[in-house]
């Protein structure tokens, strides 16, 4: 049984609509990953997804130290609460990726002491965290560092949510380009072993979260949402009543600020659009998939209001991003889509 390198598919040769398709029998790699290694061109949707009991229950059969990706940028979203429920007695090494995209004014013990926060909020338990340094190279230095005292002989398996950057991160500790990786979610569709010699590594396919904005919006609207250069954070001054629309994909209303900043920390292709509350409602439905573009698959939207918990507070929407607000505010009413998962918590940045 041959496996596609890029992505652990088992390879076949007669159906060009199945997975594994490879149109020859000499090829390391499916016609999928060629074509999205190649043309960044996605043959078919993953939205369907791996089944991630599936993908626990084989893990938790090894004897492996666990490395749980964290995508920086998404990062709740790359969160599990009472990870270690689904993974008794695994070691878990927390790597954040895509460093790269925050600001360089945030030095990597800032974010590391907001990540281990995190995890005890959400009763993680972990044996060690590296935050990747600015490029892959430095990044990797970082994590054979942790690896040597942590590994202890065992073998390494990489996992975590869809799109966080584990076959990425393992290119860069193989130093070679063969894993496919993607902006699609659902990119690896097996395990897949890669040895070294000194150490075993096991790449897997990401944990799919349903409740994601990048599994409401259509694939080709990725590339708006997915930030592919570093965050530019927005700056607002708000006074009295605000409203901003993120694209056609969330609203936010600040209720009687006094004043208050709100940063947005989202790609800069997003377009945001600012105007009083008064009339947002109008404009709404006026601009919704024409100016206000892109639009969510399903036009279904939930309404969620809250105070101002914490002095600086961060309304994260998962897979596109957050906005952080301090100063004086009454209310916040955010307008979302009902399948996608939103938190409020204590600033990153
Ligand atoms: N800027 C930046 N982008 C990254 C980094 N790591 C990964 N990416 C991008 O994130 C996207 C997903 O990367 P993958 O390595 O395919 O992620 P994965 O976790 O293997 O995804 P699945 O196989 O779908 O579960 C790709 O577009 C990568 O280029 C990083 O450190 N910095
Ligand atoms: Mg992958």
């Amino acid at each position: 049984m041959t496996t596609c390198k890029g992505c652990g598919v088992v390879l076949q040769y007669d159906n060009p609509k199945d997975l594994g398709y490879s149109p020859k029998k000499d090829s390391d790699y499916c016609q999928r990953c060629f074509r999205l290694m190649h043309y960044d061109d996605l043959q078919y949707s993953m939205k369907t997804g791996i089944n991630p009991d599936t993908v626990f229950e084989k893990v938790r059969e090894m004897d492996a130290l666990v490395i749980w990706v964290v995508d920086l940028f998404d990062f709740e979203a790359s969160m599990m609460e009472g990870l270690n429920r689904h993974l008794p007695n695994k070691d878990i090494l927390i790597v954040g990726t895509k460093r790269d995209l925050l600001p360089e004014t945030v030095g990597n013990e800032k974010l590391a002491k907001f990540i281990l926060g995190r995890c005890k909020d959400l009763n993680i338990d972990v044996v060690g965290l590296v935050v990747t340094g600015k490029n892959i190279e430095e990044g990797s230095k970082e994590v054979y560092h942790a690896l040597n005292v942590l590994s202890k002989g065992r073998d390494i398996v990489v996992m975590g949510k869809a799109n966080a950057g584990k076959s990425t991160l393992l290119n860069g500790l193989l130093k070679d380009n063969r894993l496919t990786s993607s902006r699609y979610p659902g990119t690896t569709l097996d395990f897949n072993k890669i040895e070294t010699g000194k150490y075993t590594f096991i790449d897997t396919p990401g944990i799919e979260g349903d409740k994601t904005m990048l599994m409401a919006v259509e694939e080709k609207d990725l590339k708006t949402i997915l930030p592919s250069r570093k965050l530019k954070p927005l700056v607002f001054q708000c006074r009295e009543d605000q409203s901003f629309a993120v694209c056609g994909l969330v609203r936010i209303d600040f209720i009687e600020c006094n004043p208050a900043s709100v940063v947005f920390y989202m790609f800069d292709e997003c377009k945001i659009h600012r105007g009083k509350v008064e009339g947002a409602d109008e404009r709404w439905q006026k601009h919704y998939g024409e100016l206000y573009k892109p639009v969510p698959m399903e036009n279904d939207f939930t309404k969620t209001k809250v105070a101002k918990k914490f002095d600086k507070m961060d309304i994260v929407i998962d897979g596109l991003g957050w906005v952080s607000v301090s100063g004086q505010v009454k209310e916040i009413c955010v307008t979302y889509p009902r399948n996608v998962n939103i938190t409020f918590r204590k600033a990153m940045l």
